[in-house]
């Protein structure tokens, strides 16, 4: 009762996949579970077309350039208030604002400034929705990637 469970989008970006292990041991400690994942690599077209909304923004080349410098991991988060408790794992877009003021965060822990920031999470249910399409379509091809346990009551 009370509890409201949501799916988000986490992506781990390419600055911090050797941490992967660490990070995934935080989303289960925070009581989240990780129902679907995928390790991928964006190309510039897919990198600009996730950012779409930061187009015009003065750090829109170095944030695809980061984003497209390794594989990503991206996963979907179940959990209670999932899109806010993931963000909150992550820390401050600033890794090292982050440093500052949530030391104990991913961003403060692996990010390295406010692009290279070591993970991404979706800011509303709306860009969870559209940010898990993106990464796990429901037309894709192949083994479903849509397990029981992970379906959502909300
Ligand atoms: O939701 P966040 O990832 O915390 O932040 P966002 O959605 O506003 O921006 C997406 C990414 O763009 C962010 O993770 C890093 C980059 N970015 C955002 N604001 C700035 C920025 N990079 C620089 N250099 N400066 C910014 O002000």
């Amino acid at each position: 009762l009370g509890s409201r469970k949501e799916k988000t989008l986490a992506m781990i970006k390419p600055d911090a996949t050797d941490k992967m292990g660490t990070i995934i041991q935080l989303i289960y400690d925070a009581g989240l579970t990780v129902t679907k994942a995928k390790m991928t690599a964006l190309s510039r077209k897919e990198a600009m077309d996730f950012y779409a909304e930061h187009q015009s923004k003065s750090f829109f080349n170095n944030l695809v350039q980061v984003v497209t410098s390794g594989p990503v991991v991206a996963m979907e988060i179940l959990g209670d208030e999932a899109v806010t408790a993931w963000r909150r794992l992550l820390g401050p877009t600033d890794s090292s604002v982050a440093r500052n003021e949530a030391p104990d965060s991913v961003r403060a822990n692996f990010g390295t400034d406010g692009t290279k920031n070591a993970g991404h999470g979706s800011d509303s249910l709306a860009s969870a929705a559209r940010e898990l399409e993106f990464f796990f379509p429901s037309t894709g091809r192949g083994p479903s990637n849509t397990a029981k346990y992970s379906d959502c009551t909300c």
